[in-house]
């Protein structure tokens, strides 16, 4: 991570050297820049009462998240298929910066981190940043995804499995064999190691090796001190540690990436076992709730991978966009209609590939799907609720929208893609016009 923070031009940096109080206000400047349509990394040299610098704010710019992977704007999504058909594996190394230091057992106190607090009804610190690293305990595959982590004491954090991904998977198998799920935290990594653990891959993928490839060159890992597991060399800290296995304590609530604050958690519960960490560590954190950091962190990859398995049967696929406005629940599509009836099979497969969705439109290729007002434009003159939408009851769902029951919910698509033979046509000016337009406005 720092020599991707070295990386960054000033300008896209803001940096506060002053002492800061890191409770509360790196989520209220974030929400803050974010309204103001600025999205700069946001770095907090002292934070008030810890002995370690914060950065936050990293993935709010989806220009920034393509640069991360070495693309340009607008590049990403092929890029993700490139890394999906070119896995490269992670390696293990002898030793790594992320072990200089090493702390176990009475030393261990995982409070002494900058963990803020973010929302006013949040019940305590949270971290949300952190790549919990497991192990399938039948395989060994290795597992990279982001689970809330509520600080509750010296060794312990609160936990919830609620996306019911691959880690809750693995933990449901631990318990039956009556054993606890040995987990890495690791907080502070190359960005794309990040955009990688935030993917939903498939299960027998190692997370590390789709990270490999987006980097060009294979993760170097190094194995924990207290488990049997491996963790980035290069990270800034890592956390070692248990879910323990059929052990639950209220834990929430937390403002979630919905934009409401929930207590709806699976309870679980993480011991920690050794901390280890970098001479002088910096610490990462991923502003929660409905930011953009979140929201864009959360669907860059998960936008890649469904555009890459939609564009195998659905060959006229031309952009997707699940809008921040959805918060995961929405997406549109655009595409080239060669056949009636194709939209709705484009359709069926976007509600399949991607449980959290609940709303999808369909729209022509003249249609830009990232400009929302047309999407809308589009419903208001190519859709008839009669005949141009159908829904699902009961399927299932994520449950943390709040207004879904028992985990599952309605899915509804709408087509708002023009009959073939259509024959009412756009008013557009001519292109030399436009032309003339832009380079009048550009010279200005
Ligand atoms: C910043 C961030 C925070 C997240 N927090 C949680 C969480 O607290 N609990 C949870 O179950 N899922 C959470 N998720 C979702 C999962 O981490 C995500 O779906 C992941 O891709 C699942 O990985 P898997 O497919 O390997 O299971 C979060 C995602 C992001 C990007
Ligand atoms: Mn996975």
């Amino acid at each position: 991570m720092r020599c991707y923070l070295e990386s960054l031009p000033a300008e896209e940096v803001l940096r506060i050297s002053d002492p800061t109080d890191i409770d509360y206000r790196p989520t209220a400047l974030v929400l803050e820049l974010e309204k103001r349509r600025q999205a700069p990394v946001v770095m907090i040299d002292r934070p008030v009462g810890f002995d370690m610098p914060v950065v936050t704010n990293l993935f709010a710019s989806r220009d920034r998240i393509a640069r991360m992977v070495g693309v340009a704007p607008g590049g990403f999504n092929e890029a993700w298929t490139a890394a999906i058909e070119n896995l490269l594996p992670a390696t293990v190394v002898d030793d790594g910066a992320v072990q200089q230091i090493v702390r176990t057992g009475p030393e261990i106190d995982v409070g002494t981190l900058p963990i803020s607090r973010h929302f006013d009804k949040d019940a305590g610190r949270y971290v949300g940043s952190g790549i919990l690293v497991c192990k399938d305990p039948d395989t060994g595959t290795r597992n990279l995804s982001y689970q809330r982590l509520q600080l509750k004491g010296p060794r312990k954090f609160g936990a919830s499995l609620h996306s019911r991904g691959h880690i809750w998977e693995h933990l449901q198998r631990c318990e039956a064999r009556g054993r606890n799920l040995e987990v890495a935290i690791v907080i502070g990594v190359h960005p794309a190691i990040n955009l990688a653990a935030a993917a939903k891959v498939a299960m027998d993928v190692d997370e590390f090796a789709v990270a490999g490839a987006l980097l060009g060159q294979p993760v170097e890992l190094v194995r924990c001190k207290t488990i049997d597991v491996e963790v980035p060399a290069q990270a800034e800290i890592v956390i070692e540690g248990e879910i323990l296995a059929d052990e639950h304590e209220d834990e929430g609530p937390f403002g979630e990436y919905t934009g409401y604050s929930t207590s709806r958690s699976t309870r679980n519960v993480f011991v920690v076992k050794a901390i280890t960490h970098r001479a002088s560590p910096i610490f990462h954190d991923i502003i929660p709730g409905y930011s953009s950091e979140h929201l864009l962190l959360g669907r860059a990859a998960k936008e890649a991978h469904t555009f890459m398995r939609l564009k195998e049967m659905v060959p006229g696929l031309k952009a997707l966009n699940f809008p921040k406005s959805g918060t995961h629940f929405h997406a549109y599509m655009s595409f080239k209609k060669t056949a009636e009836g194709q939209t709705r099979q484009a359709l069926m497969l976007l509600l399949g590939l991607d449980s959290y969705l609940k709303l999808v439109v369909a729209v022509d290729e003249d249609v830009d799907v990232f400009n929302e007002e047309e999407v809308l434009w589009a419903l208001a003159t190519r859709f008839q609720a009669d005949a141009d939408m159908f829904m699902v009851p009961d399927v299932f769902c994520n449950r943390l929208d709040p207004s879904s029951a028992d985990g599952t919910s309605a899915k509804l698509a709408l087509d708002a893609t023009a009959p073939l033979d259509w024959d009412a046509e756009r008013a557009v000016v001519p292109a030399a016009a436009s032309a003339w337009a832009t380079s009048l406005l550009d010279r200005r």
